[in-house]
């Protein structure tokens, strides 16, 4: 890593983010408490709505707060006190993803029983770090059906500062109910016909093959580029035995739209900005099943946090995200600019969606909902340049655990360590250990893996070691390999899982219980 200050070279500016620049009904049921939070409750209801996608009405969930709007946005010496109201129709569990409660608090299934309509509970709980994060449903198929929220958590000392903080929540849509997608993956039927992958022109495969950061990968990876120029060689079916490196599926889902704040580049979102004035974007990926890349255009931005911890900051125009994780970048319009999309691409596509910056007065023009080109594949290359601004502390490993990720598209069957969440056989750690754990990707996709509870700190790729961001969600490519570790300081019996909706429906999730 170069040290903050540095030039940025132009290659690294077009590449990417370059070096370091700088119950019962209607009862609130009781839930386990050490809150020391005592502003009072925050009301979070989760209903139903109608959105208007491509000019067709679509219902889907959303969390909103007393005067309806989504999510929380709050302090961090507030803690976190909420009282949250199923008003669907549905039972649903809600999950605060990013924030790291005691085990009952977590809203996942296995600290607590759904809540069914009409139910509502409290949470309260201290909050450890301020960041971007957000809430979503740990039930069923929910997620696909946009139920997630932004769940803001701002630093005390930034409190009276003059920034505007634009919140970008991503979404990936489609008219076809979750269940049937997923009964269509299972069953086969969902043919990659159609899909942004397949839509892969094989020259531009190759293209960026060559110029494919392997940082994370296990072995270089000979088979992407093997010239045999068929679209199912690179984007089509699994090789099923984890050998053959000839393709690497991307997008296993057909989607109808991509969204960010509910609306596609058809009638973006247009947020009003000052020239000169300090913005912060709070990128969120929110959808069930798609990594993007995140555009800035000419402007030059500076990422600041991932998963909401800070990093050392980084300069440039362009950066991935994996589903569920988060970026925050900030950025100022340069007065040359009257009017900056901030788009988010598919990876293995052309189509992407965004929002729209303007300076006051501004003209907005169309922005087309499919780029000139295919994206790449989201790796490990921003991985890799990320430094924790706050490092998990030296001192020895008490425990190395690993896991596989396992699995094929063919059948559409996901697993770790060959197991699914019904048989799962828990990894175990104790209290008080810091814990090494290795995710090794035996699979012909890449895999966003979660832990509940904790932030981990990323410090291996393959066999490269690193001092990288904290995170929550680290994306592991095919066939590749990445370490966390962690401090086991929350007793619990937390989730471990995919974070593609599909894949840990299928049973890609196991958990960590403390022994
Ligand atoms: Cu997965």
């Amino acid at each position: 890593m170069s040290g903050i200050g540095l030039p940025i070279d132009r290659r690294s500016l077009l590449c990417g983010f370059a070096g370091s620049l700088a119950g019962a009904a209607l009862t609130p049921f009781t839930l386990p408490s050490i809150a020391r939070a005592t502003t009072p409750a925050r009301e979070l209801a989760v209903r139903s709505r109608v959105i208007e996608v491509q000019g067709r009405p679509a219902t889907v969930f959303g969390i909103v707060d007393k005067a309806g709007h989504p999510g929380l946005d709050l302090y961090r010496s507030e803690g976190f006190h909420a009282r949250l109201s199923n008003d669907s129709a549905e039972p649903t569990i809600i999950h605060w993803h990013g924030l790291t409660p005691p085990f009952g608090l977590d809203g996942n299934p296995l600290s607590q029983p759904p809540m069914a309509p009409g139910e509502s509970a409290d949470y309260a709980f201290d909050l450890t770090h301020p960041g971007t994060n957000w809430m979503h449903s740990h039930f069923g198929l929910q997620e696909q059906l946009m139920l997630a929220a932004p769940l803001i958590v701002r630093d005390d000392a930034e409190r009276g500062i003059d920034r505007q903080d634009v919140v970008l929540l991503l979404h990936d849509f489609s008219f076809t109910p979750p269940e049937e997608i997923l009964s269509q993956l299972v069953s086969g039927q969902a043919a990659h016909a159609g899909s942004g992958t397949a839509a892969m022109d094989m020259g531009m495969v190759r293209a960026l093959a060559s110029g494919m950061d392997h940082a994370g990968m296990g072995h270089a990876m000979p088979g992407m580029d093997h010239g045999s120029g068929t679209q199912q060689a690179m984007a089509g079916m699994d090789h099923g035995n984890g050998h053959a490196m000839g393709a690497m599926d991307l997008n296993d889902v057909v989607f109808d739209a991509f969204l960010v704040n509910d609306r596609d580049l058809s009638d973006p979102e247009v947020v009003q900005i000052e020239h000169g004035g300090r913005v912060r974007l709070r990128v969120i990926n929110a959808a069930a099943s798609t990594n993007f890349w995140i555009d800035l255009g000419p402007v030059t931005g500076r990422l600041v946090a991932v998963d909401g911890r800070a990093v050392r900051p980084l300069a440039g125009q362009r950066c991935e995200i994996a589903m569920a994780q988060r970026l925050d970048i900030e950025l100022e319009l340069p007065a040359e600019v009257a009017a900056l999309p901030i788009l988010a691409q598919r990876e293995g596509d052309r189509t992407r969606t965004g929002l729209v910056l303007t300076a006051p007065g501004a003209r907005v023009e169309r922005v087309a909902s499919k780029a000139e080109t295919v994206a790449p594949p989201v790796l490990l290359d921003l991985e890799r340049r990320l430094v924790a601004a706050e490092q998990l502390a030296e001192r020895a490993y008490d425990r190395r655990l690993a896991t596989d990720l396992t699995g094929s598209m063919m059948p559409y069957a996901w697993s770790l360590d060959g197991r699914g969440f019904a048989d799962r056989v828990p990894l175990e750690v104790r209290e008080g250990e810091r814990v090494e754990l290795t995710f090794v990707n035996r699979t012909m996709m890449s895999h966003p893996m979660h832990l509940h509870g904790h932030h981990f700190q990323v410090v291996g790729l393959a066999s490269a070691r690193l001092k990288g961001a904290m995170r929550d969600t680290v994306l592991v490519p095919a066939m590749g390999s990445v370490t966390i570790a962690f401090d086991a300081d929350n007793p619990g019996d937390w989730p471990l899982h995919c974070h593609n909706l599909y894949h840990m429906a299928a049973g890609m999730m196991t958990s960590l219980r403390y022994a």
